[in-house]
Formats: structure tokens, sequence, C-alpha cells
């Protein structure tokens, strides 16, 4: 078997170490909270980012050149999966996420293309048979072939609307067939540009219908995959439908669909909307619906989706702390939905950047775990909320007054005292931990 990459396996090496290619935090089988480091962090290598990126910006074209490049297309996708699953198990990631069209081409004709995508799928699963390697998500690419110049869903051309049906049906197939845990719809260029052409009313009835489509494929074909809508307020479309948690959540009440459906959260979606990461984890856990993350981060100077490795310690942590209020991510994962920069175009640097993510959360795991241990905020929410457990309060809480009765009360308590937030003082306690 060909070698790809001159990197070898990555070991932990501990916070002293100065070896790039080693772990500094990430210690796969140390136990936090009495669950090694890797049941906390399943990490997911994506396959467009890691394996088809190749440094091309609006401005530029590759910077990259990867040993597993092939003239023709098909062989290229086949010599992927052979250099994904080295790079996999080089790194100790034990989970993939993929579209259709990034595991394999897209051909001449849509027939052709589920043929080579059945192909290069059966090759992925004998490959997944002989590892510990697992499917965390499968998508389809409905956003890039100029036929979606209109969005897919929300496509006014039926057609067009018929042939993301097939590709989701299709992508659906081959996420059962590798055992995928998840399936995501991330809306891709369902949103609008302006009013002038649009008539959104019938945009959002005809998504709604193909998720609920999407819904009962799920269970008709046995994929009983947890199913994740992937928010993101704007990019490629000024107005993307799926904007935020709030407004997915919003949406899929509209249409009954609230059941069906769980998030998968991307940090830099979540800038995207002016909101922090763990705003958006917290909305979607508050709500029962944190189904999975997307592990990136923006430039908060830049304004787009720069879908850099996460290394920001702070937002790491307070994005794990949101986790294990959750209970954890269940079926859900950390998927890199991030690429190297274009500068950083050598095959190392692409191990350097997921030891960097995955580093990262480690330690954000570790800062979070302690936090919720000495329960920090917990018991300080507590006490801030202490008007609510008794009296009037309780009365709130338990829904059990009248407009009237708490115009009596408030008449009869109207100089109020207030405690203070203590927000600069709770921040500097994060400090400390960190
Ligand atoms: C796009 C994005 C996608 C989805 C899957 O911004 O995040 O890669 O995660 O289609
Ligand atoms: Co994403």
């Amino acid at each position: 078997m060909k070698e790809y990459f001159t990197v070898g396996k990555i070991q932990y090496e501990g916070p002293k170490s100065t070896n790039p290619l080693a772990f500094k935090y990430y210690n796969k089988d140390e136990m936090i909270l009495g669950k090694p480091m890797k049941e906390h962090l399943k990490f997911a290598m994506s396959w467009w980012h890691t394996l088809c990126a190749k440094g091309s910006d609006q401005f530029g074209s590759n910077t990259m050149v990867r040993s597993f490049e092939n003239s023709d297309p098909v062989k290229e996708a086949f010599e992927k999966v052979d250099a994904g699953f080295e790079f996999m198990d080089k790194l100790g990631i034990e989970y993939f996420c993929f579209h259709d069209r990034d595991m394999a081409p897209e051909m001449d004709t849509l027939a052709e293309s589920n043929r080579v995508l059945d192909e290069v799928s059966d090759y992925v699963l004998e490959k997944m048979k002989g590892s510990q390697i697992k499917c965390l998500w499968g998508t389809a690419n409905c956003f890039n072939h100029k036929r979606y110049l209109a969005g897919a869903g929300t496509s006014p051309n039926a057609d067009v609307f018929a042939y993301a049906a097939a590709q989701i049906k299709k992508a659906m197939d081959i996420t059962k067939k590798l055992g995928g845990e998840n399936y995501v719809f991330w809306g891709g260029r369902e949103g609008y540009d302006t009013l002038l052409n649009t008539d959104v009313k019938q945009e959002l009835d005809h998504y709604a219908t193909l998720l609920t489509l999407a819904r009962d494929y799920n269970k008709k074909s046995g994929l009983n995959a947890q199913l994740l809508i992937e928010p993101k307020p704007k990019e490629p479309t000024k107005h993307q439908y799926d904007f935020d948690v709030q407004t997915v959540l919003g949406f899929l009440k509209n249409y009954g669909l609230e059941h069906d459906f769980k998030m998968n959260i991307e940090a830099n979606h979540a800038t995207l909307a002016i909101h922090t990461f763990n705003h958006e984890l917290n909305m979607a856990r508050i709500h029962g619906i944190l189904g999975s993350i997307d592990a990136n981060q923006g430039d908060m100077l830049l304004g787009w989706d720069t879908d850099q490795f996460p290394t920001n310690l702070y937002d790491a942590t307070l994005a794990m702390y949101e986790v294990l209020l959750n209970g954890g991510l269940g079926k859900g994962g950390l998927n890199f939905d991030a690429k190297v920069r274009r500068q950083s175009f050598t095959d190392e640097d692409l191990f350097i950047s997921y030891i960097a993510g995955m580093d990262t959360f480690a330690r954000g795991l570790r800062v979070a775990a302690k936090l919720l241990e000495d329960k920090v905020f917990e018991n300080f929410k507590q006490e801030r909320y202490v008007s609510y457990t008794t009296g009037i309060g309780k009365k709130i809480a338990d829904k059990k007054i009248t407009l009237e009765e708490l115009s009596e009360y408030a008449l009869a308590h109207d100089t109020i005292q207030n405690t203070s937030g203590r927000q600069e003082w709770l921040e500097a306690v994060l400090n400390q931990y960190l």
C-alpha cells in the first residue's frame, strides 16, 4: 500500500513538548469526569476540507499540491480514500464526515454520478472494516453545481427540486451503507438575495416539504440517522433561511418538524450571525436539540466564513462547558469543518492544524470539567434566580398567578433591590481556571 504522508503516527507528549507533530493536551485515554477524553471528543475529519481543498480563494488559484492527486478524477477519488484513512489513522481520529460530491466526482449524468459514488463508497466501506474508523455524518452537496444557482429545495424550478431530492436520497443511502450515525442538512443556497424576484412563502413551504420527505425516507430506508440542520445566517445568499438556532426552531415548529431534527452548530456560522459559539450551543441545548458540532473558527475582522482551525481556548472552553451541561453530544461529535490557510500549503500543515484543533478542545474540555465540578457558574446562577423559589416568584415560576395579583403585589412592594451581576468577577474567575 502506498504511503501518502511522510509524517508518522501522532503521539501524546504532554504540554512541555516542543514537537510540532505531537499532542500537548489531547491524551485520548485520560479520564475526565469518568469518561476517556476520546469519548467526550468524538473528532471527525471533514472529507472536503482535508482531501479536496487546495488553498484557492476568491482571488487566487490553488497553492497546495497533494500526493493523492490524479489527473483522472475517479482514480483520484479512490486515492483520497486511501490517503484519508492513513491520515485519520495517524492522528487517531475515529470519524469522518462527507458530502456525496467530495467523496466521488460529479459525472455527466446523475445515473453515472450515482454509479461512481457507489463504487467509491464500497471502497470506503472495505477500508472501514479493517479499522476503528466510523462515519459521523453524510450530506448531499446541493449548492455547488450551477443548477443550484437559485437554491435546491427553495429553487423556483421544480426540476431542480427533484434533482436535489434524488441527490439527498442517494446520499442517505450511502450514509446508511457506511453506518453513519447522523445525516446533515446545510441550507447551501436555501435563501434569497432580493424580494423583487422571490416568493419567500412558497420557498419555505417547498423547503419544509423536502425536509419532510427526507425525514420519512430516513425511517422508510432503515437509515434511522439523527437528522441535523446546520444553521448559517448569510453566505452564499444574503438571507439564508436557516439563520440561527432560534430561527430554525421557529421554522421547524411552523411545519411540525421540531421533533425530527436537531442542530449541527458551527462556530464560524454562529459568529456570522453576530452570536457567540456558546450562545448557539446554549440555545440548542436548552431546547433539547443540540446534536453535533462543526468545530472551526472565523476571523472577527474579515466577516466571512473563513473556516479556520479552532485555536481559541476561551471559546473552546465555553463550548465544552455547554457540551458537558448537555450530558455530551450523544450520536454527535466534533467535525473539523476547517481548512488550512492558503499559506500553510504543506502536508505537514494538515497534521499540525488538526493537532492544534484537537489540543484546543482537549484543553477546553479539561477546564470546562473543572468549572463544572466546582459549580463556579452554576452556584452563582442559582443564587441569582433565588427569588423565583419562594413567595411571589414561585407563583410566577409555577404559572399560578394573574396580572391583577401581580399588580397588587407590586403596589405593596415598589422599593426594588437588585443584586450585582458580577460579570467582571466571573470573567476573572474563568481566567483563573484557564
Ligand atoms: C458551509 C458548511 C458546510 C456544511 C456541510 O458553510 O459549513 O461545509 O458543514 O455542507
Ligand atoms: Co459546516
